[in-house]
């Protein structure tokens, strides 16, 4: 028999809603859920493709151990014996900061990252990695500086917005809201609405923006000077706003009062003119941003935020409705990591610190590994993410990775990084178990989905969340459970709770290993950690969703979070779960001085210093690199490293190196002929693809690609191309500025 099943797509953080017909235990086909309220019956060519995603042909299914240059099976008891005890002697003959988790961080599932950082805490390291620290380093910790928390992601309240500009973000193709597509062609098409984007190439949003500022690509962070400069020169900025709600300004006034826009917006390549009339619009208009990678993997990446911050608050667009919010959420994104705190490692070797909310930027890892010191990284724990195809450098990480005593890969599939572990632990996928939305895109409304199982994992398939458990059990991390706490899980959930919490209160560490708890008690009951984290989690928010949640309709009380709980359960296309109310957001804000600081003193010698004459220099291409190559192009048939089946993008011209019809012809090259991309890292032969989406002068090539199917590579893997040392000082990778030139192969 066939039924649809209410699900989620685990592709992209939207998570939009979907429905998903179910036959002898297989999903057949996926369609977009109406009954979704956030999603409401939107999804996109990806997550109607999600059988690909579920169905690899290179799908783990039994725990596996290096073997001379292959692997072999072997059961989950010698795998968790073995690991463990590695892990172990590692620690314990080295130090705890040999010892580094990667991972959390996937668009699909969240609750493996309260596990996979316990673990990590319990053995005594810091070192979590995360996808999250190649793109938001620069701008959490501009955040955390200037909100006082590294996780206040200021989200744009588009729906209450007259104007809404998108920098450095394509929205049409990447989505990165809810509805994206819809949203944006709404914008687009409503006279009495703007959309402004901000993008050196005509990107799908940029065709059908009602204003396009094509900025010269790596000059942001200088256009954003000069935007704030024409603001404060023209007088038009937000007095009262000022007054009461930031300071700092008067400091960093004067970086701005008497600087030279013209020269500015000319090494910016833009009409002075254009650029003058968007000002206007922001300081006479409701309006929001959304940046995105453009800006946060663009040259100055910190600094880009920096400076896009300081003009969304001199035009009083922080923190108001219709501009850019703190979102209600069920749980922070991290913790706010403050480096100045002794608490707080940085890395061993180059000093980074966890700037994205707790998590450090993969970037640095290859030199933390390769270090000559006792206290390098030598064990690497990977879980849902595929660093040998997604970060930087990838012979970097080969060579890095090659020289570590462990590496652990969590997968469903045999990838890349899979490839190069020594030992590889099948997992169950995002519809074979329990998983929940996370991201807070949405405000008032706070929205959460709680995704279940819809047709059964392999047999010997695990979620991570039950890996970490097993792993932390062995290692002797996990308070032993009384028996009673162990039978209440077998009953009413808050009889359990009640149990639990007079336990924890009297026993050491529980608190701590809280999730392993769950997890041996009510996700043994339930077959799954997560679902039992899920509880947990609901059980213990923050105060601010407890109100949040109570403006919703779940009054405040003890059993509020498993009321919430039981909702979710009876509600699988996902809940609103709580209102937000703009008011809070004054309150939130706990820099020392209680409102919104836009002096950074870390950053103030850099903003201050930046003008068209540094600037100048500083874009000026090397001899033997002309070209600027954008590393990482979002379209219909990529999705990270998410769809290994190439069939699912048969007969589409998926990965190509673009470029302009100009530089086509003065390199003299053609529309579908090979080409190779050469940069300092190494070099690449693709089909060439010619586009007046591109920028003359740059190259765009998508990520997600060379990836290995049935012992063939499809497509290019762009991070063959990309270094890890070309970076931020916050450590995120400079993608969207890679120093390249093409060439004729048969030349
Ligand atoms: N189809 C598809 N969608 C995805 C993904 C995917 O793999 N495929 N991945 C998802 C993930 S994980 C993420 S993080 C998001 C990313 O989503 P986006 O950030 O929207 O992705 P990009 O394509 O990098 O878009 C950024 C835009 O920045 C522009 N840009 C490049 N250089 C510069 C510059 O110097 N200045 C400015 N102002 N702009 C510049 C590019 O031309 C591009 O149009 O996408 C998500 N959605
Ligand atoms: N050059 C360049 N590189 C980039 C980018 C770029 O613009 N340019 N963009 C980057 C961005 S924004 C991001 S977010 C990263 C993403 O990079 P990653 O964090 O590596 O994310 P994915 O490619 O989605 O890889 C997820 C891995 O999780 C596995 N997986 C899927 N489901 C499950 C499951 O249920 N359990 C477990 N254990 N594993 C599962 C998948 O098989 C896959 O191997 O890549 C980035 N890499
Ligand atoms: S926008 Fe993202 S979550 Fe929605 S269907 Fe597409 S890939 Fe999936
Ligand atoms: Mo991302």
């Amino acid at each position: 028999m066939k039924t649809w099943h209410k699900t989620g797509c685990v592709l992209c953080a939207q998570n939009c809603g979907l429905e998903v017909l179910v036959e002898d235990d297989r999903i057949l086909r996926a369609r977009p859920d109406k009954d979704n309220p956030r999603s409401q019956g939107y999804a996109c060519r990806k997550g109607l493709n999600i059988v690909y995603h579920q169905y690899p042909r290179d799908r783990l299914t039994t725990p596996l151990k290096r073997s001379g240059n292959g692997f072999k099976e072997i059961t989950w008891d010698q795998a968790i014996n073995e690991i463990a005890d590695k892990l172990q002697n590692i620690v314990t003959q080295h130090s705890p900061r040999s010892l580094a988790y990667m991972g959390g961080s996937s668009q699909g599932g969240h609750f493996e990252a309260s596990f996979g950082v316990s673990l990590l805490r319990a053995m005594g390291s810091q070192y979590y990695y995360s996808s999250a620290g190649q793109e938001f380093s620069g701008i959490w910790w501009v955040l955390g500086r200037m909100l006082g928390r590294q996780y206040y992601t200021i989200t744009p309240d588009e729906h209450a917005a007259e104007m809404l500009v998108g920098w450095g973000w394509n929205g049409m193709m990447s989505h990165q809201m809810p509805q994206a597509r819809k949203t944006l062609t709404g914008f687009s098409k409503d006279p009495d609405r703007l959309l402004v984007v901000i993008d050196p190439r005509k990107s799908e949003t940029a065709a059908i923006a009602d204003i396009h500022l094509a900025v010269r690509p790596g000059a942001d962070a200088l256009l954003a000077k000069a935007m704030i400069a024409i603001i404060v020169q023209e007088g038009w900025e937000a007095s009262d706003y000022i007054t009461q709600h930031v300071e700092g300004w008067e400091r960093i006034r004067p970086w701005f009062a008497d600087f030279d826009c013209r020269s500015a917006l000319d090494v910016c390549q833009l009409d002075d003119a254009l650029v003058h009339q968007v000002c206007r619009l922001m300081t006479t208009k409701r309006w929001c941003m959304h940046p995105d990678l453009g800006i946060y993997m663009g040259r100055h990446s910190t600094l880009n935020s920096y400076m896009l911050n300081i003009l969304e608050a001199i035009c009083g667009r922080l923190c108001v409705p219709g501009g850019n919010i703190i979102p209600g959420m069920v749980m922070p994104m991290g913790f706010h990591a403050d480096e100045r705190s002794p608490n707080i490692w940085r890395t061993a070797e180059t000093a980074m610190p966890p700037a994205a909310a707790g998590s450090f930027p993969p970037n640095v890892m290859p030199e933390e590994i390769l270090a000559d010191r006792p206290d390098r990284l030598r064990a690497v724990l990977v879980s849902a993410c595929n660093p040998l195809r997604s970060y930087a450098d990838t012979r970097m990480f080969e060579k890095a990775f090659d020289r570590l005593e462990l590496l652990v890969v969590n997968d469903i599939v045999m990838s890349e990084t899979a490839r190069r572990a020594h030992y590889v632990l099948p997992c169950r996928s995002y519809y074979e178990t329990w998983d929940g939305t996370f991201f807070p895109w949405t405000f008032p409304g706070v929205f959460f989905q709680l995704r279940r199982p819809v047709v059964t994992p392999p047999e010997h398939c695990l979620e991570s969340s039950q890996i970490f458990t097993r792993l932390a059990d062995r290692l002797g991390l996990i308070p032993d459970i009384p028996d009673h706490i162990r039978k209440a899980a077998a009953g009413d959930r808050l009889t359990f709770g009640i149990h639990l919490m007079e336990w924890a209160g009297k026993t050491p560490d529980v608190q701590k290993r809280m999730p392993f708890v769950l997890a041996k008690t009510l996700g043994h009951e339930w077959n799954s950690g997560a679902l039992a984290a899920a509880w947990g989690m609901l059980m213990t928010a923050p105060k601010t969703f407890r109100k949040n949640a109570a403006r919703a309709g779940f009054q405040t009380g003890l059993d509020q979070g498993d009321r919430i709980f039981q909702a979710l359960l009876d509600t699988p296309q996902g809940l609103w779960v709580g209102k937000a109310d703009i008011a809070d957001n004054w309150e939130a804000i706990c820099t020392p001085s209680g409102k919104i600081e836009v002096f950074i003193p870390e950053l103030a010698e850099e903003a201050e210093n930046l003008n068209a004459i540094c600037e100048i220099e500083g874009l000026k291409m090397p001899p033997d690199f002309p070209l600027i190559l954008n590393a990482g192009r979002h379209m219909d048939t990529t999705m990270n490293t998410l769809m290994r089946n190439p069939e699912w993008n048969k007969g589409k011209r998926a990965c190509t190196i673009a470029v302009n019809p100009l530089d086509a012809d003065s390199y003299g090259l053609m529309d579908g002929q090979l080409a190779r991309i050469v940069t300092k890292a190494g070099s690449a032969v693709g089909e060439l693809q010619v586009s007046d989406q591109v920028r003359s002068g740059t190259v765009l090539i998508p990520h997600g690609f060379g990836l290995i199917c049935e012992e063939s590579v499809y497509g290019i893997n762009v991070n063959q191309l990309t270094q890890n040392t070309h970076r931020d000082p916050l450590g995120t990778p400079i993608h969207r500025f890679i120093p390249c030139r093409i060439e004729n192969p048969s030349a």
